[in-house]
């Protein structure tokens, strides 16, 4: 599959994935999001690769958000009836059961900022800036800003973030929860490639139920949430993998992973 505004290469079991409009600071048009879709369900669907990491090519952006050009002629009844930007929750986020990172390299806002807490963590250069200032263009988040921003950091700096359009800098955002990790610039795609290989390196039923486990943390009450903890746990015991990392353990050998 050839694409033209993302580009995407595979470093071992690591899907690298790269936005690539960097003289539009990588802002998110209707082409980007049909191809990250693509890409998205030809990791998940490759059973050679375990974790994917999303990044914005340039030092500056990692996404300045969705195209501010491409929307600003557009009538309402298009993004009502085209269901704007739907999609990435149905597509990706859903529809991709493998961990994958966003290594965000430098503006992350509005669209951009949204599109990184789709991921599940963030490592963040010393140089990140995440905001959501859509206010500032008459409109609000419309990708889960307002929603993932305040479950990360809490109410009052999404409130105060989404009011004045303020931006965070990747100190504040690793204080504040909104990022696992802040990395050197220089360093940052390589250090996320390496934890992504760390991560497709795990059993991968494994893998895909942790994500699953702390995704539904954010979706259930805690009874509910602990319940399928122990049910997924016990679902994992019948693995193949999980005989194999105990008896590993107990020989003290390494253990030789079959994914299943
Ligand atoms: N869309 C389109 N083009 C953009 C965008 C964008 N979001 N951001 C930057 N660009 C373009 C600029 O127009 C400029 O292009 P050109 O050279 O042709 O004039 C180029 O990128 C470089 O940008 P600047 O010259 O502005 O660079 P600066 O270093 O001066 O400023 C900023 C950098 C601060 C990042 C500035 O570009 C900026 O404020 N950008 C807009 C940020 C923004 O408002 N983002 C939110 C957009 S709205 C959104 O994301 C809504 C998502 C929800 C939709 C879902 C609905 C259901």
């Amino acid at each position: 599959m050839s694409y033209e505004t993302i580009l995407v290469e595979t470093r071992g079991a690591v899907t690298l994935i790269t936005l690539n409009r960097p003289k539009a600071l990588n802002a998110l048009n209707s082409q980007v999001c049909a191809e990250l879709v693509e890409a998205f369900a030809a990791f998940e669907a490759d059973d050679t690769q375990g974790c994917a990491v999303l990044t914005g090519s340039g030092d500056k952006a990692f996404a300045a958000g969705a195209d501010i050009k491409e929307m600003a002629e557009k009538p309402a009844a298009d993004f009502f009836l085209g269901d704007f930007f739907a999609d990435w929750q149905a597509r990706i986020v859903r529809a991709t059961r493998k961990p994958w990172i966003a290594a965000v390299n430098g503006f992350a806002l509005g669209g951009g900022c949204e599109l990184a807490m789709m991921a599940d963590f963030i490592l963040a250069a010393d140089t990140a800036k995440f905001g959501q200032p859509e206010i500032k263009l008459g409109v609000a988040p419309g990708m889960g800003g307002s929603q993932r921003l305040t479950r990360a950091v809490g109410k009052a700096k999404a409130m105060e973030m989404c009011l004045t359009g303020r931006m965070m800098g990747a100190e504040e955002a690793e204080r504040s929860g909104l990022v696992a990790r802040i990395v050197p610039l220089a360093d940052l795609v390589e250090d996320a490639v390496k934890t992504a290989q760390t991560i497709a390196g795990m059993p991968r039923m494994a893998a895909m139920v942790n994500k699953e486990m702390v995704n539904i943390a954010f979706e259930t009450g805690l009874e509910q949430g602990l319940l399928t903890e122990r049910r997924l746990f016990q679902i994992l015991t019948a693995t193949q993998d999980k005989a194999e990392g105990m008896a590993a353990f107990v020989e003290k050998r390494q253990a030789v992973w079959k994914g299943r």
